[in-house]
C-alpha cells in the first residue's frame, strides 16, 4: 500500500472512530455523586458576618453600589483591633433559620450555601479552634450554621457551607491583611495547620452531611489544595468541592467549576459548572446598594445558565439583625412563583443541543425540548432551527391541553403562539419530539477570503477530551491522553485551496515532546508539542500548509498520536488561513 493510500486509510479509520465515539461524557464515577447537583440547578448563597453590621460604611467611608460590602475591612484597611471590637456587637436577634430555609424553598432553590467563615476570619459557627466566632465573641451566643443546617434539613433544602480557606484578615498568618501584619513574617503553613484545616474539619464533622464545600479565592499550591480535597474525601466522600479550592493558575481541581462572579460563559462545556451571582451589586449587606435585579432578569439568567448546562447560585445578604432585605424577599418570591409553574423546564434538564435563539433559550429533558421565550417574537411564531428530531406536539407548559400549530421544513420548526398565556421572564413552550433531542450538526462555514477559526467551543469532543474552563473563565480542551480522545470540526469549504494552519495551545514542560495528529480531510499532519512555559501560557505555532482540495464538507480532527499518562495540551484554537483563493481559479489537486 502506497504512503498516500496508507494515510488515506488511516484517515478513514480516524473518521469512523470519531463517528462511533460518543461525545465526551463526564466521568461515569462522578455521576452518582453529582446527581443532585445536576438535577437541582438553583441554589441560595448567604453572605453574612460582622461586615453586615457595618452595612457598607466605616467612619463615613462608603462602599459604593456595585462594590463588595463584605470586603469593607480590606477596602478601608480597618485595623484588626477595631474590626474585632466592632464584631462584638453582632447580635442578629431577629434571625430565624426556618425563615431562611423557607425563603430558599419558596424561591425554588434546592440548596443553600452559607458563609461559615469569610475573608474577615470570623466564624459564623461555634468553632473550638478560634474564639473569634458568633457564639464566643458576641451576645448572640447561638450557632448560626447549626441552626441553618437543621432548618434546611427540615425544609428539604440541601445544606452547604462556604469557607475562605486562604484569605483571613484576622489571623496574623492568614493571607491578605497587609495593613496590620507584615507579609514577610507570615507563616501560612502555620495558618493552614492551626486554623484553616481544623475549622474545615469542624464543619465536616459537627454539622451533618454537607452537599458541598464552597472554597474561595484559590490557594498557592496544588499540594495545599489537595490537602483540603483529601480532608473532605476522608470525612464526607459525598460532599462536593467547587473549583476555587485550587490555584487558579494550575490545573483546575474540584468536582465542578465556578464561573467568575456574576459570570456567564459562552456555553458548550463538557463539565459541571456553576455561576455565583448577587441579587444587587454586593454579596454582604450594604445599605447603599438598592440596585436589585428584577424577577424577570433573574428568571432569564437562570434559564440562560441552565440552557448552557450550569447551576445558578444566587445570593442574599442578610442584615445585622438577622432579617433578609425586603427587596430580596420580594424578588425571590416572584421567581419562586414562576418556578412553581415552570420548574419542570429547569430541574433535571440538560444543556440545549441546538444553541441559542434571538427570542430566548432552550433546555431539554427526556424527549422534550423546553423553549424559553423571553419576549413574544414578532409575527407570533417561534422558529427553531437545527433540531434533528421530528416534533410530535407543541404546547404551552401552562396549557398542555391546547396543542399549538407546528410545521417543520428544511430543519426549521415553526411554532404558532397563542395570543394569551404570556409570562413575565420566560414563557415555556414544550416540544414533544421523537427520540432524544439532537442537533443537526451545523458545519463551520467561511466568508470570502476568511479563515476558518476552529476553537474549543465550536468543536465536538470525543473520548476523554473535555472542554474545560481555564483560569480566566474562558475555555480550552484538556484531559486528552490517548488517540480516542479527540476534538473534531465539520467544515463547509467554499474556497478550495492552500491554507496556512496555525495552532494555539498551552503546554507545561512535562507535556513537551508528545506527538499529536492534525487530520484535515484525508491529510494527516503529525506534530510535536512544544513547551509554552506554564499551564495557561498560550502560544501559536505554524503547522505548515494544508490543502482543502474541493468545495463541500471536510472534517478536521486533532488527537494525541499515542496513549500517554498525561495531558497532551491545553488546546485553544486552530486557524486555517487561505494562502491562495483557488476557488476563483478552479480546483487545486
Ligand atoms: C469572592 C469573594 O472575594 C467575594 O467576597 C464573594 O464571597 C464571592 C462569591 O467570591 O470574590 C471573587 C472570587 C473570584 C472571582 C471574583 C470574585 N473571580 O474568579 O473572578
Amino acid at each position: 500500500m502506497s504512503q498516500l493510500n496508507r494515510s488515506r486509510f488511516a484517515a478513514l479509520l480516524l473518521t469512523l472512530a470519531f463517528a462511533a465515539t460518543h461525545p465526551a461524557r463526564l466521568a461515569a464515577a462522578d455521576d452518582d455523586r453529582m446527581a443532585w447537583f445536576r438535577h437541582d440547578k438553583f441554589g441560595m448563597f448567604v453572605h453574612w458576618g460582622p461586615y453586615s453590621l457595618l452595612a457598607g460604611e466605616w467612619q463615613g467611608n462608603r462602599i459604593h453600589p456595585g462594590d463588595e460590602a463584605e470586603w469593607i475591612m480590606q477596602r478601608f484597611n480597618i485595623p484588626v483591633a477595631d474590626y474585632r471590637e466592632m464584631a462584638h456587637g453582632l447580635n442578629p436577634v431577629r434571625f430565624d433559620a426556618t425563615q431562611f430555609a423557607r425563603l430558599a424553598k419558596a424561591a425554588g432553590m434546592k440548596y443553600l450555601v452559607v458563609t461559615a467563615k469569610h475573608h474577615d476570619g470570623f466564624a459564623m459557627y461555634h468553632s473550638k479552634v478560634s474564639r473569634y466566632n458568633i457564639v464566643d465573641w458576641t451576645p448572640f451566643k447561638r450557632d448560626i450554621v447549626k441552626e441553618l443546617s437543621e432548618a434546611c434539613r427540615k425544609e428539604g433544602i440541601r445544606f452547604c457551607v462556604y469557607y475562605s480557606h486562604r484569605e483571613d484578615w484576622e489571623d496574623p498568618n492568614g493571607y491578605g491583611n497587609h495593613w496590620d501584619y507584615d507579609p514577610a513574617k507570615k507563616d501560612f503553613e502555620k495558618y493552614l495547620r492551626e486554623k484553616s484545616m481544623p475549622q474545615v474539619r469542624e464543619l465536616l464533622t459537627e454539622y451533618g452531611p454537607l452537599g458541598l464545600i464552597w472554597f474561595d479565592r484559590g490557594i498557592d499550591t496544588t499540594e495545599q489544595a489537595r490537602r483540603f480535597i483529601d480532608l473532605v474525601h476522608e470525612l464526607q466522600p459525598q460532599c462536593l468541592i467547587n473549583g476555587r479550592v485550587g490555584n487558579y493558575g494550575h490545573e483546575l481541581l474540584g468536582d465542578y467549576q465556578d464561573m467568575n462572579d456574576n459570570g456567564m460563559p459562552t456555553g458548550g462545556l463538557d463539565e459541571y459548572w456553576e455561576t455565583p451571582q448577587t441579587l444587587n451589586g454586593t454579596w454582604g449587606y450594604s445599605k447603599f446598594d438598592q440596585e436589585w435585579k428584577t424577577p424577570a432578569n433573574v428568571i432569564q439568567r437562570l434559564v440562560e445558565i441552565v440552557s448552557k448546562g450550569g447551576n445558578y447560585l444566587l445570593n442574599i445578604g442578610p442584615m445585622a439583625d438577622g432579617t433578609v432585605p425586603a427587596p430580596s424577599v420580594a424578588v425571590l418570591e416572584q421567581v419562586g412563583a414562576w418556578m412553581r409553574r415552570n420548574g419542570e423546564s429547569i430541574y433535571g434538564t440538560s444543556a440545549c443541543p441546538v444553541g441559542q435563539f434571538p427570542w430566548g433559550r432552550c433546555t431539554v429533558k427526556g424527549e422534550r425540548v423546553y423553549l424559553h421565550a423571553f419576549q413574544r417574537p414578532a409575527g407570533g411564531v417561534l422558529r427553531v432551527s437545527g433540531l434533528r428530531n421530528e416534533v410530535k406536539a407543541a404546547y404551552l407548559l401552562q396549557a398542555p391541553g391546547r396543542k399549538l400549530e407546528v410545521s417543520q421544513q428544511n430543519g426549521v420548526a415553526v411554532i404558532g403562539l397563542p395570543a394569551q398565556g404570556w409570562e413575565e421572564g420566560s414563557t415555556v413552550v414544550v416540544l414533544e419530539v421523537a427520540g432524544k433531542p439532537e442537533a443537526e450538526p451545523v458545519p463551520l462555514t467561511q466568508g470570502s477570503d476568511s479563515p476558518f477559526q476552529l476553537d474549543s467551543i465550536n468543536c465536538r469532543t470525543a473520548g476523554g477530551a473535555l472542554k474545560r474552563f481555564n483560569r480566566d473563565g474562558k475555555f480550552h480542551i484538556g484531559r486528552w491522553t490517548k488517540p480516542e480522545d479527540q476534538a473534531a470540526w465539520d467544515l463547509l469549504v467554499s474556497q478550495p485551496g492552500r491554507y496556512r494552519a496555525r495552532i494555539r495551545y498551552a503546554a507545561r514542560q512535562e507535556w513537551a515532546g508528545r506527538k499529536y495528529v492534525v487530520q484535515v480531510g484525508d491529510q494527516l499532519l503529525e506534530k510535536t508539542v512544544e513547551p509554552t512555559g506554564d499551564w495557561y501560557a498560550y502560544k501559536s505555532f505554524d503547522l505548515g500548509v494544508v490543502n482543502l482540495p474541493r468545495k463541500g464538507p471536510l472534517r478536521v480532527i486533532i488527537r494525541p498520536a499515542q496513549a500517554a499518562g498525561q495531558n497532551l495540551m491545553y488546546f485553544e484554537s486552530l486557524s486555517l488561513e487561505p494562502e491562495t483563493v483557488a476557488g476563483r481559479l478552479g480546483r487545486v489537486d
